[in-house]
């Protein structure tokens, strides 16, 4: 029995398979219910208790290498079959995971496509201005309250004079002023762009926003050119029918200045808290360039005039998309990013 065992031994070590039908066949033959290991067993029971001591190393071992050997493979094969099985080619794809834009990049676009289609190119410039380019070309006078440390985030402050110092932008017009400098008439141009001002973080304000101003500069630009692109702009972006009204307003770099509102897209007009009950909602600011920023831009008063105008992405973002609370846009939230899937990105 004794050299059984050890022809059996030898077998199992040198056996490699090369399938897992081969292993199966292997693990039936020695470890199955009627196989090699069980006989061996029970024919040890029988052998004289001499031969119990001598045949019971050998036959232990045959069971354990029987074993090892299974073992050993099972792993190999296993992975292998599952790894077959789980490949189906018939199923349909992964889906990709595309992103979304942002909603203040959406209505950006939008903006900027509107203008486009009237002839207006679009202009960008530094977000760290010069004083001048800020505000004195802009025809803001010395002790404008905008200067000041509370409204404005400054990087240089040169004490005395206001010459030399260096602020973030806080408003897109020093592109303007920069184009104007550069260059002669006519100039129809919108500036997008970041914009910086020193405010308390709340539902209705933030440090950081978005604006979109627009120039236009030629012989013979009126007021009535104003009122006739804005109104084209408010078609575009809110819908044919929407309302317009003017109210005269001021700034220190057009004149004269107005605000203009659109009848509430939210209540028709009826009344609700978005226009806070009056029907109307402010949408941006505008006005005759100022004859003394056309001088300072070195352009000639007598012969060219223009308008301007500027507005803020994020109102009207929220008004396009009934959106009540700023932070919003800054929050990277993606259950609020998410909504804004547009069918192209
Ligand atoms: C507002 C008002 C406005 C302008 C911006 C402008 C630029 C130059 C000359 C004259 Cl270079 N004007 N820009 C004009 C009127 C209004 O913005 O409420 N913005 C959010």
């Amino acid at each position: 029995m004794q050299s059984k065992i050890e022809g059996y031994i030898a077998e199992i070590k040198a056996f490699v398979p090369t399938s897992a039908d081969e292993l199966e066949q292997f693990r039936i033959k020695f470890l199955g219910r009627k196989g090699i290991i069980g006989d061996l067993f029970e024919e040890f029971k029988t052998v004289s208790p001499e031969e119990k001591r001598l045949l019971g190393k050998v036959l232990n071992e045959c069971k354990q290498a029987a074993e090892a050997k299974f073992n050993d493979f099972k792993e190999s094969f296993t992975q292998e079959s599952d790894i077959a099985s789980a490949i189906d080619l018939t199923l349909p794809g992964m889906p990709v995971a595309v992103g979304s834009r942002h909603p203040l990049s959406l209505v950006r676009k939008e903006i900027v496509e509107i203008f486009s289609r009237i002839g207006f190119t679009v202009a960008e410039g530094p977000e760290i201005e010069d004083d001048w380019h800020n505000f004195s070309a802009l025809n803001f006078p010395e002790e404008h309250p905008a200067r000041d440390m509370q409204d404005t985030f400054f990087i240089e402050k040169n004490s005395g004079s206001e010459k030399g110092d260096v602020a973030l932008r806080t408003h897109t017009s020093s592109v303007q002023v920069r184009m104007m400098e550069a260059g002669k008439p006519p100039f129809r141009s919108i500036m997008p762009g970041r914009v910086f001002r020193n405010e308390a973080i709340s539902a209705r304000a933030h440090c950081i926003f978005h604006q979109v101003e627009g120039l236009y500069i030629d012989e013979n630009v009126s007021f009535a050119d104003l009122k006739q692109t804005l109104y084209y702009f408010v078609q575009e972006l809110f819908g044919k029918g929407t309302e317009v009204r003017f109210r005269p307003s001021f700034f220190p770099f057009t004149e004269p200045s107005a605000e203009m509102d659109i009848s509430c897209k939210i209540c028709g007009g009826e009344g609700c808290n978005v226009c806070k009950y009056s029907g109307w909602v402010e949408i941006l600011g505008c006005g005759m360039v100022d004859p003394n920023v056309l001088e300072n831009c070195n352009i000639d008063p007598e012969k060219y005039t223009g308008f301007a105008f500027g507005m803020g992405i994020e109102r009207i973002t929220m008004l396009k998309y009934q959106i009540k609370d700023l932070r919003l846009f800054f929050e990277n939230d993606l259950r609020f990013l998410k909504q804004f899937k547009s069918e192209i990105i």
